[in-house]
């Protein structure tokens, strides 16, 4: 089995440790950390996310593998990072109130670090003032916010309205993004940019605060 399958298989078990040392040894053995991530360490949360859905596993099980997620991908986090031009900015990161998936904001976080950008990491569950108490606070040009439930994509509206209240909508840029969030969904609730995956996310935070 190649290592890629390995890194797969191990997450999907809920393997933490041996995802770790396999993702260890493909990076000293001279593997790209996007092909890691890529076809590693997502490829195994893919199917978890399959099963989920059909019921052959449950909770728990999609809990350990996401620990296991996590750990493979802290590794990779110092090769994401180490790419090209540093940009400046700051970014108020979380995901929305209600949702407790955090694996693809860490990756949007990571990727945005690389860049240079300086984020500010608010975690899950983070209410709409939080966020736009927060950006007041440190004076940040991007508030961005993921959401992984239909239910939760909803909060997103919540947030805008917020800055909105407090007076500072037009000097903050709102991004969005998660599985269920879509193009016309930042449309209709007013967000100035959706991006389907984080390497993207991290490029139009880089523009937005360019500008
Ligand atoms: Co949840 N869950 N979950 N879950 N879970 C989903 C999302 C689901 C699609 C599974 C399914 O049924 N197929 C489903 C949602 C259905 C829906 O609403 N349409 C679901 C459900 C129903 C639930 C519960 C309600 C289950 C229950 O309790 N019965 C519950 C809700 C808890 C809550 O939040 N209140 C729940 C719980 C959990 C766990 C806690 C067990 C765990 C989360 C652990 C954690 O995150 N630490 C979990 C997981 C892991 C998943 C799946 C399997 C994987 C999600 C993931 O991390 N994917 C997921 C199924 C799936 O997605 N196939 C599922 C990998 C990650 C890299 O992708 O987060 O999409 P993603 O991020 C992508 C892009 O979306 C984008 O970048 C990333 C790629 O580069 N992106 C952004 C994300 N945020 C962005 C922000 C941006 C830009 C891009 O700009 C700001």
């Amino acid at each position: 089995m190649s290592i890629l399958m390995e890194i797969s298989q191990n997450l999907q078990n809920g393997k933490a440790k041996v995802v770790k040392e396999l993702v260890q040894k493909a990076i000293d053995d001279g593997m790209g950390a996007e092909t890691i991530l890529k076809e590693g360490l997502l490829h195994g949360m893919g199917i978890i996310g399959e099963k989920f859905k059909k019921d052959e596993v449950y909770v728990p099980d999609v809990l350990i593998a996401a620990r296991a997620m996590n750990a493979g991908s802290e590794l990779l986090k110092p090769l994401l990072a180490s790419s090209g031009v540093k940009a400046t900015g700051k970014v108020v990161l979380g995901t929305v109130a209600g949702d407790l998936h955090d694996i693809g904001k860490n990756l949007v976080r990571m990727m945005m670090e690389g860049k240079g950008l300086e984020v500010i990491d608010l975690g899950i569950d983070v209410s709409a003032e939080k966020f736009v108490e927060t950006a007041i606070r440190e004076n940040a040009q991007i508030i961005a916010c993921s959401a992984l439930l239909t239910t939760t994509m909803n909060e997103i509206q919540n947030v805008i309205d917020a800055a909105v209240k407090a007076g500072i909508r037009d000097k903050i840029t709102f991004m969005i993004g998660g599985a269920p969030v879509t193009e016309s969904f930042a449309k209709q609730v007013g967000a100035d940019i959706y991006t389907p995956d984080a390497a993207s996310a991290a490029d139009e935070a880089v523009k937005a605060c360019s500008c």
